[in-house]
Parts: C-alpha cells; sequence; structure tokens
C-alpha cells in the first residue's frame, strides 16, 4: 500500500494524479500547509524539506518500504515501480527526464513565484510582479514551441513530463496567462484535462470552498 502525504497544490497533485494513471491502490493523507502540518515531526521524518508531496510504500524496492519526498523524484520511482509513463528506450527515458527536470526547475519554482507575487505577497511589489511573470510567459513560449511540433512534451507519448506540468499549467488563471496566445498548450492541455485519471487525480484532496 502506498501512503500519500499530500494537499491540493500542483506539486502534490502531479503524483496523485499518477497513482491514478498507475492504477495504483493508495492511501491518501491531508497534511495542510495552510495550519503547518508540514512542519509536524512525524512528517518531517518522511520529508526532512517539510515540504508536501511525500510517499511511504510499504513495497518498496526488496519488498522493504521506502519513503520518498520530492515530486519529480516520486514520479520516477512510481514509473520505475510500475513501468510506465516513462519511455523503455534510452533515447526517449531521457528525452523525458529532461523535460521533466525543465518542470521541476523552472516551471514549478517560477510560476509559483508569480503565484506569491501576484496573489499572496501583503505588499504588491511591481518588480516582483514583472520579474516573475515574464519568466513565467517566457517559459509557456518554451513549452508552446515544443507542443508546435510533438502532441505531448517528450519521447512523442504522454510521459511523466506531461503529468508534472499539467496541474501548474492548470493553473493559468492564477498566474494570470491566457491560454488562447499559446494555442499548442492549449491543445496538449486540453487534450490531458479529459484523461479521467487526471480529472480524478486533481481531486486529491477534494477542493474546499
Ligand atoms: N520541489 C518540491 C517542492 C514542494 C513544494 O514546494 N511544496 C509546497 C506546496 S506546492 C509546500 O509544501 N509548501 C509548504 C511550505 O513551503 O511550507 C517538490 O516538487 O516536491
Amino acid at each position: 500500500m502506498i501512503n500519500l502525504y499530500t494537499w491540493g497544490t500542483p506539486n502534490g497533485r502531479k503524483v496523485s494524479i499518477m497513482l491514478e494513471e498507475c492504477g495504483l491502490p493508495y492511501k491518501m493523507h491531508e497534511i495542510n500547509i495552510g495550519k503547518n502540518d508540514q512542519f509536524t515531526p512525524e512528517f518531517l521524518a518522511i520529508n526532512p524539506n517539510g515540504k508536501i508531496p511525500a510517499i511511504v510504500d510499504s513495497d518498496g524496492p526488496d519488498h522493504q518500504p521506502i519513503s520518498m519526498f520530492e515530486s519529480g523524484a516520486i514520479l520516477v520511482y512510481l514509473a520505475g515501480k510500475t513501468g510506465k509513463f516513462l519511455p523503455a528506450s534510452d533515447r526517449g527515458k531521457y528525452d523525458a527526464l529532461q523535460w521533466l527536470m525543465f518542470q521541476m526547475g523552472g516551471i514549478g519554482p517560477m510560476i509559483g513565484q508569480t503565484h506569491h507575487f501576484m496573489r499572496a505577497a501583503p505588499e504588491k511589489i511591481e518588480y516582483g510582479i514583472k520579474r516573475y511573470h515574464s519568466e513565467t510567459r517566457r517559459l509557456y513560449g518554451v513549452l508552446d514551441k515544443r507542443l508546435s511540433t510533438q502532441p505531448y512534451l517528450a519521447a512523442g507519448a504522454y510521459t511523466i513530463a506531461d503529468i508534472a506540468t499539467w496541474p501548474w499549467i492548470a493553473r493559468h488563471e492564477w498566474h494570470q496567462v491566457n491560454l488562447a496566445e499559446f494555442p499548442n498548450v492549449k491543445r496538449w492541455y486540453d487534450i490531458i484535462g479529459k484523461r479521467p485519471a487526471v480529472v480524478r487525480g486533481m481531486n486529491v484532496p477534494e477542493p474546499k470552498i
């Protein structure tokens, strides 16, 4: 059984989408980051970095338990466990991994900063808003160009690179990007958004009104 420690954020939903896509049974534990649940000793024992998502798989390598943090590493782990969503060929695998790293090092942190400066910061700091919004738009441009020649981000197939990126693009209204300006991203976004596992994974945990 896999225990998933998560909250309703793009990084958390990457993992719930992957678990749903792989058809792996899991038990979800809500870590309310607004209430600082991520800093309890019990959770820090699983992720010393104090951030969601994390998993504990009772049936890890050699059938021994394993705990994992960092959403990208968790996706690679689950792809290895199931043989799904990471191409078997070296060329396909490295292509998927480079786009996964592009998400982990670019899309996630930069859009995260855009959300912070646009929505969370107690004062509206023009410099921060401009800096991260223009970087966000630049990253959308990279995605759009890539998706103008490819159906998915990597290896001609739906992979963990798409699973990692999609929940961030799902927050396009938060970071004030009009998808109509990035038609290839929009096509990709619409197709993936119809996958039943994506719909289910985006409801973990159920959004609270
Ligand atoms: N690189 C990490 C980032 C994780 C992350 O930033 N998680 C956020 C929610 S999306 C969090 O737990 N924030 C709580 C905090 O920073 O205290 C990953 O991809 O797993």
